[in-house]
């Protein structure tokens, strides 16, 4: 059976367009600096991103991960939201490679962190201390349900950190779509900022990679710690050029994914028994939730929901996250709102 499969943007394959480029790649071995397509790549991410330079990594995980490492030395906290993608889902690696402690402070409903809040958590110089060296925010957030930061929020956020001559670093993954969603450019949402991790694997449907990007200098270091890592490839100019028709052809059309999201919502919110979150959709995510009525869980709907051929993704006992991209058509919206509707039609 072939399956609509909601559950993340990661699931998406590549097009037969990337695995044509990817089949006649030029390569060369990229620890050296030598291979093409890769250096095309990061020039091409970076100058989006508006910024000097950028480097090739294997995932959003060690893009984030080798971003804090190079900002940060062990000892050193950096202040993140407490629904962060590195908080929950990054499987501690700041700490357990990098020595670096994490100071969580809420993530608002809107996936900011309110200024107040960071400031405070801002230490003085005091031994008992952690130096702050380090505040990281996430575009689009994704727990807080895909949701896009502006620019201006995150210029606020830009002074702030200068004030006390601390590091901004940006979890991207999804920035074109906060882009895209806004109306406003990659770059402008990244100009405080003086690092962004950037995925082309999500909703750019290329099949591996995210693109660091900074100035000449970090970036520099960041390739050390990329080795450091295990990350330097060497013919990675196959992944790159995915990564290059994903820029050229699947940038713009993620409004048609965030489009899609709002015609799910619509339908699924006429289904009694299933409540959406307040908001949502914002971006191409769907967050909602199983209401009193339904006897069974968001596990259970699941399973049951595969049975009708919907991959739906289960966030807690009674709450999903449907994630539309490129390979789900207005046909599969339809029918995954079919599905839900048969599912939840219970006594
Ligand atoms: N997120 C995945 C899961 O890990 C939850 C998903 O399905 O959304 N930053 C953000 C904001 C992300 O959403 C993700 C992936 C990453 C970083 C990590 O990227 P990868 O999976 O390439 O390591």
């Amino acid at each position: 059976m072939d399956f609509i499969d909601l559950r993340s943007d990661t699931v998406t394959h590549p097009t037969p367009a990337m695995r044509e480029a990817m089949a006649r790649a030029e390569v060369g071995d990229d620890v050296l600096g030598e291979d093409p397509t890769v250096n095309r790549l990061e020039e091409m991410v970076a100058s989006m991103a508006g910024k000097q330079a950028g480097l090739l990594m294997p995932s959003g995980t060690m893009s984030n991960l080798a971003a804090i490492l190079t900002h940060c030395g062990r000892g050193d906290e950096v202040i993140l939201g407490d629904k962060a993608h590195t908080v929950l889902f990054e499987a501690g690696g700041i700490s357990a490679l990098g020595g670096i402690h994490s100071r969580q402070i809420p993530n608002q409903a809107d996936g900011t962190m309110d200024l107040a809040d960071i400031t405070a958590a801002i230490r003085s110089d005091d031994i008992h201390y952690p130096p702050t060296r380090l505040i990281s925010i996430e575009n689009t957030h994704n727990r807080c349900g895909g949701v896009p930061l502006s620019a201006a929020y995150t210029r606020s956020v830009g002074d702030l950190a200068q004030k006390y001559n601390i590091k901004l670093h940006i979890d991207g993954a999804r920035l074109f779509n906060a882009a895209i969603a806004q109306g406003v450019s990659a770059a402008d949402l990244a100009a405080p900022a003086d690092s962004v991790s950037i995925c082309l694997s999500k909703g750019l449907c290329a099949p591996v990679g995210s693109v660091l990007c900074g100035s000449f200098d970090f970036i520099q270091s960041a390739r050390r710690i990329r080795k450091q890592l295990g990350g330097g490839m060497r013919q990675a100019g196959i992944l790159a050029a995915a990564g290059i028709v994903a820029l050229e052809t699947m940038v713009d059309r993620l409004a048609e994914d965030h489009q899609r999201a709002r015609l799910l919502a619509q339908g699924l919110n006429s289904i009694d028994g299933l409540i959406l979150n307040p908001g949502t959709p914002q971006t191409n995510m769907i967050f909602c939730r199983l209401s009193d009525r339904i006897p069974f869980d968001a596990k259970e709907t699941a399973v049951r929901l595969a049975a009708k051929g919907i991959k739906a993704g289960v966030v807690a006992e009674r709450g999903f996250r449907l994630v539309l991209h490129y390979w789900i058509t207005d046909a599969d919206v339809e029918k995954t709102v079919r599905a839900f509707g048969e599912v939840l039609d219970v006594p």
